[in-house]
């Protein structure tokens, strides 16, 4: 039976690892945060993500995983962890080089490294490839089996995409890739495409900057629109009646740890100037900016002004404030003097003081629909919003109904 090694428990990492671990192999998850590793050991999640206890569980009980600080010899090492930006906009790559390090005391003729953390192209072959070889003496394509193999799921449908999306597999060389393959192959209904790394490597930043431009593209012409006096929503909605348009939604800002990263990876070795790329990043990242620009006008008229922020992840139905364009806007209402109260019931940890619904709204002067979590659309807003100062809303995701809210007595204002 092959033994597997999972480096990084995270939203990747353990749902991949879980995967493998209920095919028939033996899996090793390891992370360094001794915390994660103390709640698995005691079959206890820290990330909420739909199925992911009921096979976590399925897997520990049967003993096909076991977690641990500590890295052991294996056929394959995948590395899942963390590859966050640095202040240059620049990929940070501490994390890869810490795993990689990791497997070099382990590593051994024969043996499988996937890479399936988004990198700039060539970080495999030069950066993990190389500190293998460095260290070891082991030359990939040779000696042991190099791959990178880029996760493409989204969060709030990762164990159903991990399964039935399609994969594309790059290898140092053809044997690597195909014996990669052979791994992913015993979980992904999808298809399995091989390529080489850098190809496997862009393949993912592409797909990810394609999405950020587009959604720059919604950005701009809902600041476009709104100069017109134009309803965005319905401009969109007809654009992409069109059998060749899909323009995505306008919204308060880009968020997470893939769709306002990547496009950074794909500038960083190139030296080009005056990009797309960069364009719709800045567009991207100032939407927080005008949001809160445009919140303050709307509650200065007040004294002593309250906000309540509906939704504090990056997205709807996920918990994960990774990049949430919710701290910026948070950050700013507070500096113009404004008091943030925030509701997210599916965000379990954050720096930031959350709050119940009653409390947040209680004596505020606008509601924020921030992110449109599925269960908000249970909340009686007609009578929660009683204890309200002033009846605004802003509905930064077109998630409201004009009419109806307005009909509440509410003063509504969207992007
Ligand atoms: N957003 C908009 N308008 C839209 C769509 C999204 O403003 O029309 C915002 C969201 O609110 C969020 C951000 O963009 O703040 C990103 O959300 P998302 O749903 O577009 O993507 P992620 O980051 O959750 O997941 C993406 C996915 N990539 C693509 O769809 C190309 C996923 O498949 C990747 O696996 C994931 O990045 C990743 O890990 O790279």
């Amino acid at each position: 039976m092959k033994k597997v090694s999972v480096l990084g428990m995270g939203y990747i990492g353990l749902p991949t690892a879980c995967m493998l671990a209920n095919r028939g192999f033996e899996v090793l998850g390891v992370d360094v945060d001794e915390e994660i590793i103390n709640k698995l050991n005691f079959g206890k999640l820290h990330i909420e993500e739909p199925e992911l206890e009921r096979i976590f569980l399925k897997a520990f009980k049967n003993k096909k995983i076991k977690v641990s600080l500590e890295l052991e010899k294996s056929d394959v090492f995948i590395i899942t962890v963390p590859t966050p930006l640095n202040h240059q906009n620049k990929a940070d790559l501490s994390y890869v080089i810490n795993a990689v390090n990791k497997i070099t005391d382990k590593i051994e003729k024969g043996n499988l490294v996937i890479l399936e953390s988004t990198s700039p192209p060539g970080t495999t072959r030069n950066i993990v490839g190389k500190i293998i070889t460095d260290s070891t003496g082991l030359l990939a394509g040779k000696d042991y089996y190099l791959a990178f193999c880029p996760e493409r799921v989204l969060p709030g449908k990762i164990i159903y995409e991990l399964e039935n999306n399609d994969r594309i597999v790059g290898g140092v060389d053809k044997k690597s890739a195909e014996i990669a393959k052979d791994i992913y192959k015993t979980f992904v209904k999808g298809r399995i495409f091989l390529t080489n790394l850098e190809t496997s490597e862009f393949v993912k930043l592409a797909e990810n900057t394609y999405r950020d431009i587009n959604i720059a593209f919604a950005n701009e012409i809902s600041l476009i629109c709104s100069d017109y006096g134009i309803d965005v929503w319905e401009v969109i909605k007809y654009a992409n009646m069109h059998p060749r348009v899909n323009v995505l939604n306008p919204g308060p800002g880009v968020g997470g740890h893939c769709i306002a990263v990547d496009p950074w990876f794909i500038l960083e070795n190139t030296g080009r100037k005056d990009t797309l790329i960069e364009k719709s990043r800045n567009i991207n990242n100032n939407m927080p900016f005008i949001i809160s620009e445009r919140i303050a006008k709307i509650v200065n008229e007040y004294k002593e002004p309250k906000v309540t922020i509906l939704g504090f992840s990056y997205k709807e139905n996920v918990g994960d404030t990774r990049g949430s364009p919710a701290i910026v806007i948070n950050n700013e209402l507070i500096k113009r003097g404004i008091k943030v109260s925030i509701y997210d019931p599916l965000v379990i940890n954050t720096k930031c003081n959350l709050s119940s619904l009653e409390d947040s709204i209680d004596g505020s002067d606008l509601i924020l629909l921030f992110s449109g979590h599925d269960v908000f659309k249970k909340i009686d807003l007609a009578s929660v919003s009683d204890s309200m100062r002033n009846r605004n809303i802003f509905d930064t995701r077109n998630f409201f109904n004009e009419e109806t809210v307005e009909k509440m007595g509410f003063i509504y204002y969207k992007i």
